[in-house]
């Protein structure tokens, strides 16, 4: 447990590369927006032709971008106890949304598990608060009742946070318990980036932490209706994959949310001392299979194949882009694979030690190719995690290449990375004869 008390700012200061002593300068603001259930081309830089995400694609084009990330879980309330504790879900015993399924008649029993974050967990709100921190909560938790509530795990304000999985409405009354004061007519996720931008105004003066896990885009999908009626006229105007006006205004809300956010910053002369990531929990809804038969989701994920709850690439690969800081931007634009387990990690020989070897794999890759200790380190943020099947099949087909071929050896283990394809119908097939 000692090892964990590496908090994420050593990190990102590792991850810059910049030998950095705490007292000489203030440690950067952290805000971390976890979009619910946003899929893998929810947003235009990642290829949507229909919602419009300006200042996501601006957070991606001034920042770096992740194209081969992969969610702790296909559904929501594991991937969130990994991104606040660093831990897979299956080392949690929480496996599943929370409070899961119950199917009595099933025949297959679903094992006990785990329907709430433990307090003794430590979770990313604590990290930082143990250093200084100033910590805020704006959205949605969903990781166990009252007694499990943000405020027990670390944070000082909590706007939103709940056992809820879903709001009651995105319009008021939303029926959330951890938000009062509801002004007619407002929108919950503009009501939220509301809450959040005052607590940056107000805590300007010192280091802050926000978690921002909207409630969107999750059911039951709402939008402005100027801004449905945007997207009806863009759809009767073209052809697209993806074809819901309603859920397109749900994704224009978190557009408008990031970017209020980095408007503020920008007012206030932060934007240069302030880490923002952006991903989602698990992949888009892109359709459901019950004793009714399939029913077509709010969005599409193509070219990956089906999504959330599923353990196909469309339930797991999700969308990452952030802004880190200057320097890093000019290091490198592009980085393709992220594990948000890792946005928490903990000292790599000791992760190696826990995960029987997967950090030490990674580690490996990168020493192959004679970089310091301190890059293979900082890639830890970046290279994949996952020990899925399918996951590892292709790192090992990657692996294999860069031993076979003499003109991949000297090839960054990120352009080895880029060639885990997104997986279309055809792919596993393809991965068992690679495999074979
Ligand atoms: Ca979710």
């Amino acid at each position: 447990m000692k090892l964990r008390s590496l908090t994420l700012i050593s990190v990102v200061l590792l991850s810059l590369g910049v030998a950095v002593r705490a007292a000489d300068i203030r440690p950067p603001n952290v805000i971390f927006f976890l979009i619910d259930d946003w899929g893998w081309t929810d947003a235009a830089c990642f290829g949507s032709k229909l919602y419009e995400t300006p200042n996501i694609d601006r957070l991606a084009a001034e920042g770096m971008k992740f194209t081969n990330g992969y969610a702790a879980c296909t559904v929501c309330s594991p991937t969130r106890a990994a991104v606040m504790t660093g831990k897979y879900p299956a080392r949690l015993h929480l496996t599943d949304w929370i409070a899961g399924h119950n199917r009595p008649y099933a025949k297959l029993k679903i094992p006990a598990w785990t329907m709430q974050l433990p307090l003794e967990e430590t979770t990313m709100a604590e990290a930082l608060k143990s250093r200084g921190y100033t910590t805020g909560l704006f959205g949605k938790w969903h990781l166990g009742n009252e007694p499990f509530f943000p405020e027990k795990q670390g944070f000082d304000v909590n706007v939103g946070g709940c056992h809820m999985g879903s709001p009651g409405a995105y319009f008021p009354p939303y029926r959330i318990p951890t938000i009062q004061d509801e002004q007619p007519g407002e929108f919950l996720s503009d009501r939220l980036t509301r809450e959040a931008v005052s607590f940056i105004e107000a805590n300007r003066s010192r280091p802050f932490y926000i978690y921002f896990p909207h409630y969107a885009v999750h059911q039951p999908i709402a939008g402005k209706p100027d801004v449905i009626k945007k997207y009806e006229r863009k759809l009767a105007s073209g052809s697209y994959t993806q074809t819901n006006a309603i859920y397109a205004a749900l994704v224009e809300s978190v557009d408008d949310s990031v970017g209020a956010v980095m408007k503020k910053l920008a007012e206030l002369k932060l934007d240069q001392n302030t880490v923002i990531i952006l991903t989602g929990d698990n992949g888009g809804l892109s359709g459901t299979l019950n004793a009714q038969g399939w029913r077509q989701g709010p969005t599409r994920n193509d070219p990956l194949r089906l999504g959330k709850g599923s353990a196909y690439e469309g339930g797991v690969r999700v969308a990452a882009r952030g802004e880190m800081a200057r320097r890093h931007k000019a290091r490198q634009r592009e980085r393709d694979a992220r594990d948000q387990r890792g946005l928490l990690p903990d000292d790599s020989r000791d992760g190696e030690r826990r995960t029987g070897g997967a950090r030490g794999r990674r580690v490996d890759c990168a020493a192959a190719q004679g970089r310091h200790e301190t890059e293979a380190r900082r890639d830890l943020l970046a290279l994949p995690a996952l020990s899925s099947g399918q996951r590892d099949t292709l790192q090992r087909g990657a692996r294999r290449r860069l031993e076979a071929d003499p003109l991949l050896r000297g090839r960054s283990c990120r352009a080895l990375q880029s060639q885990g394809r997104p997986e279309r119908e055809d792919r596993p097939g393809e991965i068992e004869r690679r495999a074979g």
